[in-house]
């Protein structure tokens, strides 16, 4: 399948792994709704593959994303907004992706840019990074996720702080603040990234999928009830092959060969 706005390659090596590359260069790649639709399909698409186990979403050196298409948005009315439920379609199908999927961030990650990273399982940015939610300085606000997001990740203070004035965070303070994972050489970025996304693409996908659910539920639910999840699914995972050839291959001193069964 062919993309106007993204460039994907899938699975992007025999390990199972697939890259996406947002491809606007000319509008440092603001997010528009052609944009969103076709990274729609194409997690459907990777969803639907058993021969992908992991993402990673990149951008490009300059920019991850700028944030929302503001040319795209900046004349729709409140019912235009409304009736096409504006961008939420495409968060969502994100949010319910079930597959790992790693934002690899280079240059801005700004508005809607910073909001797709952070709806991504988790952020390996590039030393050049710069994260933000400059929305403000436009007259509205974060869209989709950035007051709710940001604030769980980097706190309250830091979160107001920026949402407030627009102000941008560089990578080795938003490694700090605990935004992103870790921070790399910006000509490393898409190999550690990689990396990162094959040693996932190496485990039970089963396991995967679980623990992902999980960490997730850490942010809806209570310390009780997410603890109660934890044990349940720790027990099923014994349901599984992968569970017994894991554990065989750590007693026979070789490397585990997950199935997904
Ligand atoms: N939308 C549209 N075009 C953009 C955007 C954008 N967000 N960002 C950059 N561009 C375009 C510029 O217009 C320019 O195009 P042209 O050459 O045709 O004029 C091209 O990209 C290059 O940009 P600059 O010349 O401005 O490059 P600089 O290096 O001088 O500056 C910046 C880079 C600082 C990133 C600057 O471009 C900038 O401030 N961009 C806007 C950042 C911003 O405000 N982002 C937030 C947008 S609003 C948003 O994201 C809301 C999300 C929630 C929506 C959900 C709805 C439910």
């Amino acid at each position: 399948m062919s993309y106007e706005t993204l460039i994907v390659e899938t699975p992007a090596d025999a390990a199972g792994v697939t890259l996406i590359r947002l491809n606007r260069p000319d509008a440092l790649n603001a997010l528009n709704s052609r944009l969103l639709e076709e990274l729609s399909q194409a997690l459907d698409a990777a969803e639907a593959d058993d021969a992908v186990r992991c993402l990673v979403l990149t951008g490009s050196e300059r920019a991850f994303a700028a944030g929302a298409d503001i040319k795209e948005m900046s004349d729709k009315t409140y019912a235009e907004m409304f009736a096409a439920d504006f961008f939420t379609k495409g968060a969502r199908r994100i949010e319910q992706f079930r597959k790992p999927i790693i934002a690899a961030v280079a240059g801005y990650a700004l508005g809607g840019g910073c909001e797709l990273a952070m709806l991504c399982d988790f952020i390996i940015a590039a030393d050049t990074a710069k994260f933000g939610q400059p929305e403000i300085n436009l007259g509205v606000m974060p869209g989709i996720g950035g007051t709710q997001r940001l604030t769980r990740f980097v706190g309250k203070s830091k979160a107001m702080e920026m949402i407030l004035t627009g102000r941008m965070m560089d990578a080795a303070e938003a490694e700090r603040a605990g935004l992103v994972s870790r921070v790399v050489a910006a000509d490393k970025l898409i190999e550690e990234a990689l990396a990162a996304a094959r040693k996932i693409a190496g485990q039970s996908p089963l396991a995967v999928m679980m623990n992902k659910e999980l960490v997730e539920a850490a942010y809806e639910t209570t310390l009780s009830t997410g603890v109660a999840m934890e044990r349940r699914l720790f027990h099923s995972l014994f349901a599984f092959e992968d569970q017994k050839e894991g554990m065989a291959a750590f007693v026979e001193k070789r490397k585990p060969h997950f199935k997904g069964r």
